[in-house]
């Protein structure tokens, strides 16, 4: 009898580590998973509240391989509510058996990347451009607080399976074109929709020309494609940069199989890449920088390079090397922020401060700064080029500046010349940066989690204030729509960022006081005078930050549902873990005839996942709503969000 051998099916990268993970469902696009977190990431503006859930769950430890909780976001210590958070982080973490990296060693991503990530493991993160570390062959995905919380129990993250698109790389930059152009370019072809549930999935001949730095600026920026996450093969750069780090025992090669298959496929040739620039105030409004030249060429007046896309030791050598024995002219303000300690001992070493010092630069902590809009806010109407990877409107801290999102080299040019000049102008660039063999290691600055945690008390500032109950979700809703948006709101239209508003994360009637404020000041006013009220919106609702705050917030205040014609993957999520019904428009054509003040009714009891719903208006005519919600999260919903779910299975 002849033996039939049968033949493992081909996979692809996204799909070989979450079937190695899959504690639930099919890995059927669109259909709920559950998977096994192996590592989880926070940083302080969402990881107070990710510490307080975890609190409220009630376990002795993590029970994750392992977890790190980095302060990178709010470091200015203005008063004591941030300092008070920066204890209660660094206390919490040693209770629970969470590594805590503190003030000023790095951002969360970068130093993610450096010393933790692991090709082959899952990591979910609060803060969306966790997916960083897909830079080196990690599934690495942004998530709420809660979720994260969640996942350090050791419960597996839900997410819909992705699809997966294949991104073919081919050729090599030429000229001044890098990474940053490669994800600017993608986000140019896709918007910042297109990649809502897809993971991108780099592959090609391209794919070995670009080393693990450049690799995580693309995955890192995929965020803003909506992406679920972006993710590289595990190669011989990985092993090397590994090495660098004095990690290579954590490097083992991962690649797509050869004949594997995927849902859809781009191609880029990366010669054919010139430098671009994301216009204000969409980092999907891309156009090649020589087109912004034309003419006398857009006057600069601050340039800022760094952030978790682009603020490795290879970006900045580069800054420095074109900046070199230059002069900055006096109307431009130039921010370096380096994205570790580990970057900038390299870059003093090889004696590369000076000549950003000499050039004029201002160089900043190690941390996210002007990213978040901590300082380093531009000139009213002032024109920034930034090396970030968002230029929402006001989010700079300057409502009307001019944010242009760009590469390190293009930023460090258009500095020198103080307006936009066409590439063709800057000469030659510099050779390609590559890690030393061996990278100075900053280990030492992360304090690991005592053997014996019986004797660690958690330390609390009278900011910190616990989550308070909600209530399950009434059978049916009768109130007003209390604010009308449209396209495209971000978490950073319903909840800013800053100094002044970031200290309060951990205080949520506090901060709920700023929801929406930028876009309409009377909304808080207009939610307490009616104690509950609805939101329509347009696409694409809650892009951008992983902050639960955004729902947090507006659950505070009485928001029982957001309608709207499309939302964004994480903020999706928030809504469900804290019991605000996310309802989408049957046709999306009655968004016009809706209007704020509006009095609807929402038969909450007898919505069903995937079915219409009748809204009642107050008209008396009638309107339907869908949703794309699982049983699951329906009944979480129900039970006025995740935590009183949780609570009331683990009672049954
Ligand atoms: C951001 O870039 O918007 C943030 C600040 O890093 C957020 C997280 C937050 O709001 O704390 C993110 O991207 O998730
Ligand atoms: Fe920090 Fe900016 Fe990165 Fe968010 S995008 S983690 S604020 S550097």
């Amino acid at each position: 009898m002849s033996q039939k051998l049968t033949k493992k099916p081909a996979q692809n990268l996204t799909q070989k580590i979450l079937s190695s993970h899959l504690r639930s469902g099919k890995l059927v696009p669109g259909q709920e998973i559950g998977i096994k977190i192996d590592q989880t990431l926070t940083q302080d503006a969402t990881g107070t509240m990710a510490y307080l859930q975890f609190e409220a769950i009630g376990l002795p430890r993590v029970r994750t391989e392992l977890s790190v909780s980095y302060v990178d976001h709010n470091t200015l210590q203005m008063g004591f509510r941030n300092p008070d958070d920066h204890q209660y982080l660094r206390t919490v973490a040693a209770k629970y058996g969470v590594v805590f990296s503190p003030a000023g060693t790095g951002i969360c991503h970068q130093l993610h990347l450096e010393n933790f990530a692991k090709p082959g493991k899952t990591l979910i993160g609060s803060d969306s451009h966790t997916p960083t570390a897909g830079g080196l062959g990690c599934l690495a995905m942004g998530a709420g607080g809660l979720s994260v919380a969640l996942a350090m129990a050791g419960e597996p993250y839900f997410i819909p399976c992705p699809q997966v698109v294949k991104v073919e790389l081919t050729g090599r930059f030429t000229g001044w074109a890098s990474a940053k152009d490669v994800i600017l370019h993608l986000l140019g072809q896709f918007t910042v929709k297109g990649g809502v549930g897809k993971v991108f999935e780099f592959t090609g001949p391209g794919v070995a020309t670009l080393t693990v730095p450049e690799r995580a600026t693309i995955t890192n920026m995929g965020a803003e494609l909506g992406a679920t996450t972006s993710i590289f093969p595990s190669d011989a750069r990985t092993k090397a940069f590994l090495k660098s780090m004095g990690r290579e025992r954590d490097y083992k090669p991962l690649t797509a199989d050869q004949d594997a298959s995927y849902d859809g496929e781009v191609h880029i040739d990366l010669s054919a890449l010139v430098p671009l620039a994301a216009r204000p105030h969409m980092p999907d409004r891309v156009v090649s920088v020589a087109s912004l030249a034309e003419g006398d060429g857009l006057t600069v007046n601050q340039a800022a390079i760094g952030s978790c896309t682009n603020s490795s030791y290879a970006d900045l050598k580069t800054t420095a090397l074109i900046l070199k024995g230059k002069r900055l002219p006096a109307h431009v303000d130039l921010l370096v922020s380096p994205g570790s300690k580990q970057v900038l001992k390299m870059l003093a070493a090889e004696n590369l401060i000076e000549p950003l010092l000499d050039c004029g630069a201002r160089l900043l902590e190690c941390t996210c700064g002007p990213c978040i809009g901590m300082g380093g806010s531009p000139t009213s109407a002032g024109v920034s080029v930034r090396t970030f990877n968002r230029n929402f409107e006001g989010r700079s801290g300057t409502q009307d500046a001019q944010v242009f999102l760009v590469s390190p080299q293009t930023a460090a040019n258009l500095a020198l010349f103080g307006r936009f000049t066409d590439p063709a102008q800057w000469g030659t660039p510099p050779r390609k940066v590559h890690l030393p063999a061996k990278a100075p290691s900053i280990r030492k600055l992360f304090t690991f989690p005592p053997k014996d945690r019986s004797a660690v008390t958690i330390v609390r500032g009278p900011n910190i204030k616990s989550l308070g109950d909600f209530a399950p979700l009434p059978e049916s809703i009768t109130a007003k729509i209390l604010l009308k948006v449209g396209d495209d709101i971000t978490t950073d239209h319903i909840l800013p960022a800053g100094a002044q508003i970031t200290a309060l994360r951990s205080n949520i009637p506090a901060i709920s006081e700023y929801i929406f404020n930028r876009v309409d000041e009377k909304f808080v006013g207009r939610m307490k005078a009616e104690g509950q009220g609805f939101i329509l919106g347009g696409e694409n609702y809650g892009q951008g930050s992983s902050r639960e705050h955004a729902a947090l917030g507006p659950r505070h205040l009485g928001v029982k549902a957001v309608i709207v014609k499309s939302l964004a993957r994480i903020h999706r999520a928030n809504l469900v873990n804290f019991g605000i019904l996310p309802l989408l428009l049957m046709d999306k054509a009655d968004y016009e005839s809706l209007a704020q003040g509006e009095t609807l009714t929402i038969p909450a009891a007898s919505i069903r996942p995937g079915q219409p719903v009748d809204i009642t208006r107050g008209s008396g005519g009638k309107f339907a709503a869908t949703n794309d919600l699982t049983e699951k999260e329906l009944a979480i919903i129900q039970a006025g969000g995740l935590l009183n779910y949780v609570r009331q299975s683990s009672a049954r």
